[in-house]
This record gives structure tokens, C-alpha cells and sequence, in this order.
């Protein structure tokens, strides 16, 4: 199960889950501080004011992603700490920019590779206070545009990894249809016009960064999104199989076919939704023409897999599947994997396996898979002790990475990278700090950070992974009983 030996590898985070300091560094509010501090409580009680106080303890952290052996590591920048108020004549903050020139820094000191995402979910409450954020089309475009540019300037000459959007399909659904997450809207048309708004500002950022710094930075640019694979409810009704496809496309092909492919959204969107989805101008669909080949690479964000089953009744309004019924287990009662400590992720290898090769059919990308990881069961009620001896993320870590090896190996599918979510235990949006994904323990009292068996396993198996056909990347385990090559030596 061995994976190419230039194969990048690392940990991701997002700035509102870990950073703290939410009123240090001249940092101005986002739409995620608001949204935490609503009473009563939409976020279980917590919020991002403190997280695990990695503003002032990056040193620190970057210290246990060093002993992990990570080769890169994915953070995204807070908006509202480059400019708080947001917007493309509002003032830049040094302070922000200063901090974030540490962090890239003290990264570069270690040899570790800095992916930055540009915006993961914590939009400037004064562009939402100004007029709508991710709403307002024409606004929203241009000051993502002219935040990306500065990002760029003060940064990309030591950043050469760039993601502009951290899943936008869960910004729009779950920000203004379910509202489950900050905005908290719920509307059956906001969605739709919040995901053009954010094709057309990932759009105007990949083409900054070609006109302004790619001659001169050598960087490259994508985005991540998310998805689960769907497997027919019932694998011999067409009617299900037509059903999980299209869930795929509602999911994925929303962003995907527009911004890889520049053509509108999937057909089965446009028959459903018909002119709650925005259309495209033809100066919208020259930009996305001009920018779809200037993406480098396709970000994943996989965590599970789920059955879709078809629906007889008409497409209700304020349904985003694709009028499907979404399961865990099928026709036969078999469940789509082993559960995991949330309800929604059940641990499903094979079809991780499976989508890589269903995007890279649709959409010809090399793919890095930019989150994949879980909580175990029980994880939430567990002391550090129990919580470190984390058996169940080692297994699903494995069989995830087996699984990435058998898409390179044997479907040929080019992936290039994988980072873990995530380096340690944080704020879990609306889900609070209940929900542990780490592969540290944070203890939220003391803050202090401790390993879970996780980083260890990562750590030893990339190192056995990418040692090579004839493994000659000697590392003084390899005749330790760790598996080479699928057999023990
Ligand atoms: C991602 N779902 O969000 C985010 O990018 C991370 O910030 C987050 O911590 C991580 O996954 C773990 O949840 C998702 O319900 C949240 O399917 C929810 C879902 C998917 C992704």
C-alpha cells in the first residue's frame, strides 16, 4: 500500500476553530462570532473567543507537527484579522498581516509546506452588516478579489499553495438554507445565490493570481470541496442509481462542473430548481472559461459515505439533495460502515476509493484531499486517558489511506496529497468543542495538548508508505514487524 514517494502529507486547520484571541491584533468580528455569541446558544454553549488559544501558541503547535513528521500543513486566514471590517476600501491591519507573516515564517523554519486557505467560513461581519455578504453578488466578488490580492502580495512570495474556499457547499446550505451554521438564514432561494456569489469570487481570485503573481511566485491555486460518495439504496432499482448520481451533482457538481468544467450547473439542478439557480451572464461564463483551466488542482474534503434512495412525490422547495432520501443503510440493511462519535460519519473506505475515481472522470484534476478524518465513538465522553488510545481514527486513518493507494496504484487516478483533519481537537462550529477530531487531545481547561496514538500511526505509516517500491528509505522500523508492501517483515 505504498503511495509515490513525492506524495505531500500533513495536517489542516481553520482559523475560527483554533485561533482564539478573537478581540487581540486588531481583529475585527466575523459572521462566526456573532453566530456564537445568539442566545439561546445555537453552538451547544461555546464559541471561538479563546478555541485552543493558537494565536498566541502556533510555536508551540508547530512543534508537534514537526514531531509528527509533517511535510505540509493547511490553515486558513481569518478575513477580518488583513481587514476587519472586510471590505476593498476599508483599512488593512498590520497587526494581521504580521501575524500570519509569523506563522508562514516559523513553518518555512521547520521545512514544513504552508497551504493556505483563503477564506474557511468566518466571513467579515461588517461585509454581512453592509449588505448581505455572500448575497450580494456584485459586492461580495470584489472584495473577496481584493482580500485574495493582498493575500497574495504580502504572502505568495513564500506561499505557493493556495485554496480560495473551504466547501462552499456547506457555506450556502448550511448558512442559509438549514441555517445550522452562521449566517443562520433559512430560505429555499439564499442558497443558490450565495454559491454563484462564491464560483464567481473563487473565479476572480484564480484570475488575480494569474495576471498579478503566478509568473513571478511559481504558486498554485484551487479550492476544496466537500462530498459524500452515494451508493444506490438499492443496487438493482435504476431509479436509485440515477438517485445517487444526482445527489453527486447537487453536491459536487454544483461548484465542480461550473468552475472546472465552465458550464452551468448539472441538468438535473437546473430541471429541480429551475430560476431559484441563478444563470451564468456571458460575461460570468467568459471569466469562468478564462479561469477553469488556470485551477490547479481539485481539493477533496471526504469524511463518509451514504445510500440514496429515489423519491416518488415532486421535489419539495426547500429541498437541496436532488429529491433524494439519504440513508446510512441499505435495501438489505447493511450499513454503509462502522459508526463513528457523530452521527453523520460512518467510516466508508471503499467508496472513497470509488469517488476519486467519479471526480477525476468528470473533472481530470490532480486531486489532493484537503480534510479526511473523524471522531471516535464515544470520543466525547471520554477522559484524556481513554481519548488518547484513539484505535478507531488509527483504523480509519488506514483504511482511507489504502484506500488512496489503490485509486493511484490501480484505477490511476493522479493524487497528489492528503492532510488529516485535524492537528488537534478544536471548535467543531455548531457541534462546539464536544466533538473531537484531533489527532492531539486539547484539554480545554488547561489548554494543554497531548498526542493521541493517531499522530504516532501517521507519523510511522506515511514514513513505510513513501520509503518506496524497494524501500529504501531506511527509517528503523521497517524491520520493526511494519508492514512493507502489504507484507510483514
Ligand atoms: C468540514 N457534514 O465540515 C469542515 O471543513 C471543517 O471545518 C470541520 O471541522 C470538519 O469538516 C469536520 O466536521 C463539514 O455534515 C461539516 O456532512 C459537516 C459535514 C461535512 C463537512
Amino acid at each position: 500500500m505504498s503511495l509515490p514517494t513525492d506524495f505531500e502529507w500533513g495536517f489542516a486547520t481553520a482559523a475560527y476553530q483554533i485561533e482564539g484571541a478573537v478581540a487581540e491584533g486588531g481583529r475585527g468580528p466575523s459572521i462566526w462570532d456573532t453566530f456564537c455569541h445568539l442566545e439561546p446558544s445555537k453552538t451547544k454553549g461555546d464559541n471561538g473567543d479563546v478555541a485552543c488559544d493558537h494565536y498566541h501558541r502556533y510555536k508551540e503547535d508547530f512543534g508537534l507537527l514537526s514531531s509528527y513528521g509533517a511535510k505540509a500543513y493547511r490553515f486558513s486566514i481569518a478575513w477580518s484579522r488583513i481587514i476587519p471590517l472586510g471590505g476593498r476600501n476599508d483599512p488593512v491591519n498590520e497587526e494581521g498581516i504580521e501575524f500570519y507573516n509569523n506563522l508562514i515564517d516559523s513553518l518555512l523554519e521547520r521545512g514544513i509546506t504552508p497551504w493556505v486557505t483563503l477564506h474557511h467560513w468566518d466571513l467579515p461581519q461588517g461585509l454581512h452588516d453592509r449588505y448581505g455578504g455572500w448575497l450580494n453578488l456584485e459586492e461580495i466578488q470584489l472584495d473577496f478579489e481584493h482580500f485574495a490580492r493582498i493575500c497574495f502580495s504580502r504572502f505568495g512570495d513564500r506561499v505557493r499553495r493556495w485554496i480560495t474556499l473551504n466547501e462552499p457547499f456547506i457555506i450556502a446550505i448550511y448558512g442559509y438554507a438549514t441555517g445550522g451554521n452562521a449566517p443562520g438564514h433559512v430560505s429555499n432561494t439564499e442558497p443558490w445565490t450565495v454559491g454563484k456569489s462564491l464560483i464567481l469570487s473563487h473565479a476572480r481570485a484564480v484570475s488575480v493570481y494569474e495576471r498579478e503573481f503566478r509568473a513571478t511566485q511559481k504558486g498554485q491555486i484551487g479550492i476544496s470541496l466537500n462530498g459524500d460518495f452515494y451508493e444506490p439504496w438499492d443496487e438493482n432499482d435504476d431509479r436509485d442509481k440515477a438517485a445517487a448520481q444526482r445527489r453527486m451533482e447537487f453536491h459536487v457538481g454544483w461548484f465542480g462542473d461550473p468552475i472546472y468544467l465552465a458550464q452551468d450547473y448539472p441538468k438535473a439542478m437546473r430541471a429541480q430548481l429551475g430560476s431559484r439557480l441563478p444563470e451564468f451572464t456571458d460575461a460570468e461564463f467568459a471569466l469562468l472559461r478564462e479561469t477553469k483551466d488556470l485551477v490547479d488542482f481539485y481539493g477533496q474534503n471526504y469524511y463518509t459515505a451514504q445510500y440514496a434512495r429515489h423519491r416518488e412525490e415532486p421535489a419539495h422547495l426547500n429541498d437541496y439533495l436532488g429529491n433524494v432520501t439519504e440513508t446510512q443503510t441499505n435495501k438489505q440493511g447493511v450499513s454503509i460502515g462502522a459508526e463513528s462519535g457523530i452521527h453523520w460519519l460512518r467510516s466508508s473506505p471503499p467508496q472513497f476509493r470509488k469517488f476519486f475515481s467519479w471526480i477525476y472522470a468528470r473533472y481530470g484534476r490532480a486531486i489532493y484531499v484537503t480534510e479526511n478524518g473523524c471522531p471516535c465513538p464515544g470520543e466525547d465522553k471520554m477522559t484524556k486517558e481513554e481519548s488518547v488510545n484513539d484505535q478507531y481514527r488509527i483504523d480509519y486513518f488506514e483504511a482511507h489511506l489504502d484506500a488512496i493507494s489503490q485509486a493511484v496504484k490501480e484505477d490511476g487516478v493522479d493524487i497528489k496529497g492528503y492532510f488529516a483533519w485535524s492537528l488537534f481537537d478544536n471548535m467543531e462550529w455548531s457541534d462546539g468543542y464536544g466533538v473531537r477530531f484531533g489527532v492531539t487531545y486539547t484539554d480545554y481547561e488547561t489548554l494543554e495538548r497531548t498526542p493521541k496514538r493517531s499522530a504516532t500511526f501517521l507519523k510511522e505509516t506515511f514514513k513505510t508508505r513513501l520509503a518506496g517500491v524497494n524501500g529504501h528509505e531506511t527509517n528503523g522500523h521497517a524491520t520493526n514487524g511494519h508492514k512493507v508492501n502489504g507484507t510483514k517483515v
